[in-house]
This record gives structure tokens, sequence and C-alpha cells, in this order.
């Protein structure tokens, strides 16, 4: 398949579509846009600016772990929110939003679930926010606070877009292109994914309900049986069975026990019904 040149982004093309968004840098090559965010509202920035980058020399997962891929091929987005009158135990629930707005981009304008693509690929969210397309990991999502009281938040979002095989970083990961999309245009794929996170998130204020339900029906992991790797160290395995209003996943385990999980790794191990679900790890 040919690919589109990994041309630079455009900046002002990207800014003139997103009326929504305060402030759009691009940037071809940062640190971390989640460090250059964090910074930005220190320095007293806004709801609603964002940086993109086309390459970070220093991307962060969770855990101290990082976030790694080729420059150009992929997509670092970070955006500030300030989610005035949100209670603080409330504020969890954007990563997930930011996992529903990365599936609302990649169905809208990747074109990987056409009808005349060649692969179709099942698209969807392991819980809490990765997003997985045929079963891989295409995007990872960092939400760090710059501030609790009042609330500020720097939503992170990786999406790999046309790594080759040979250049993913981790054998359990994939790339739009190589899941077969058609619009690898980086700066049309920024401005549909600040255009879905701020609906998102919007919905998330305005419309819990809608969210969550939302959440629900785009989230893999529900009905599959998982191994949950806990912070503390521990683990759990079991079948997902619910995912609460305020974020946590259900577990029900081999004791029979349902047990709320708040934060860990998720590991699908299979359909509960026996159909193969694939082993997507961190
Ligand atoms: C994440 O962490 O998945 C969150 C990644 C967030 C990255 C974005 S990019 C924009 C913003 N700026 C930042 O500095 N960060 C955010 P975690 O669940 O801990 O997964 C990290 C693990 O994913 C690594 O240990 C690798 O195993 C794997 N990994 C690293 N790079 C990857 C890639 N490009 N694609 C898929 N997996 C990757």
């Amino acid at each position: 398949m040919t690919h589109d040149p990994r041309s630079p982004l455009d900046a002002a093309a990207l800014r003139a579509v997103l009326p929504r968004w305060r402030r759009v840098l691009a940037v071809e090559s940062t640190g971390s846009t989640n460090a250059d965010v964090t910074r930005m509202a220190a320095e007293g920035a806004l709801d609603r600016i964002a940086v993109v980058a086309s390459e970070q020399t220093a991307g962060r997962g969770r855990l101290s772990r990082s976030w790694t891929a080729p420059a150009g091929a992929s997509l670092a987005v970070s955006a500030l929110f300030r989610p005035e009158g949100v209670p603080a135990e409330d504020l969890g629930l954007l990563s997930l939003v930011a996992g529903l707005a990365v599936v609302d981009m990649v169905r809208d304008v990747t074109g990987v679930l056409d009808d005349d693509a060649v692969a179709r690929p099942e698209v969807g969210l392991k819980w809490p926010n990765d997003v997985l397309l045929g079963g891989r990991k295409l995007c990872g999502i960092l939400v760090e606070a710059a501030s609790i009281a009042p609330p500020a938040l720097v939503v992170g979002i990786g999406v790999n877009v046309d790594l080759r095989e040979d250049e993913l970083p981790v054998p359990h990961a994939t790339s739009l292109a190589l899941a077969g999309a058609s619009n690898l245009d980086r700066t049309k794929l920024a401005a549909a994914l600040l255009d879905a996170l701020d609906r998102r998130e919007r919905q998330w204020r305005f419309d819990r309900e809608a969210m969550m339900a939302d959440y629900r029906a785009t989230c893999l992991t529900l009905g599959t049986r998982v191994r949950v790797e806990l912070p503390g160290g521990g683990e759990l395995v079991g079948e997902a069975v619910d995912i609460l209003d305020d974020g946590e996943l259900v577990v029900h385990d081999d004791a029979g026990e349902n047990r709320a999980v708040t934060a860990g790794d998720v590991r699908h191990l299979r359909a509960v019904d026996g159909g193969y679900a694939g082993e997507a790890a961190k």
C-alpha cells in the first residue's frame, strides 16, 4: 500500500477548522506534549488549548513508562481542560472521555471501517482507555492533573498513524496504516480528534448518562475474561461484567466475588463465550 509522505502538520489548517479551541499549537518535535501543556497550564493557559506534535523525544506513558514512535509517523496531542464545577471524584472519567473521542475519530475519518475497506478491523476500548484496532494497541492516553482545585487536566493522546510493522515499538501495537486506513493525513486526523474531544468533553459534563452508555457500548473489555494487574501488586482474574458510573471496572473473579477495580493494567484473555479476543498487553 502507498502511504502519504510524512509531511509536516499544517498548523493554519488545523486552527481554521477548530473554532471551539482557543489555541492550537502544531510543532514538529518536542519532548512531551503533556509536559508542554502542563507548563502552559502553570503559566495560566485557559480551557481548550492544545499542542499537536509530529515527534516526541521524551513521550510519557503511565507509571513512568515511555511512549515512542518514529518522527512524523504518529500524532501526539495534548489538550488542557478546566472543567469548572466538576467535583474532584468525577475528574477520573475524563480519561474514558478521551478514549471515546479517539474511537470517534477512527470511525469517522480514517476509512478503516468503510464498506470497501480491505480488513474492517474491530475498533474499541480496552478498559480504561487503550484504543484497540484489530485487537492491537493503536493509541495510548495519559491524563495528568495540573491542578485539582480548581481542576486543570492535561489529556495526552498518542495515535500511531503510519508506522510500519518493523517500526512498532512493541509487538502488540498497530497503526492506522497497518489496519488499512485510507486517510493518513495527520492534520485532518488531528482536527477530527480535537473536534471529537471537544464534543465528548461537553457530553461528559452535560449528559453523563449518554456518555457512559456510549463508553459501555465501546468497551471491548466488557464480557471478556481478563487478567488485571493491580497497582499495588497482585492480580485479579475473572470476567469483566460491568463498568460503574464512576468508571470502575467490575470483575467477577474465579472465587465467585464481584470486585470493583479503580486502576490497573488489563489483559484480555479470551471472550467468555470461548471466542478469541486477542491478548492485548499494556
Ligand atoms: C499509555 O501508557 O498508553 C499512555 C501513552 C500516552 C502518550 C501520549 S502522546 C501525547 C502525550 N504526551 C506524552 O508525553 N504522553 C501522552 P501505558 O498504558 O503505560 O503504556 C505504555 C506502554 O505502551 C509502553 O511501556 C510500551 O509497552 C507501549 N508503547 C510505547 N509506545 C507505544 C506506541 N507507539 N504504540 C503502542 N504501544 C506503545
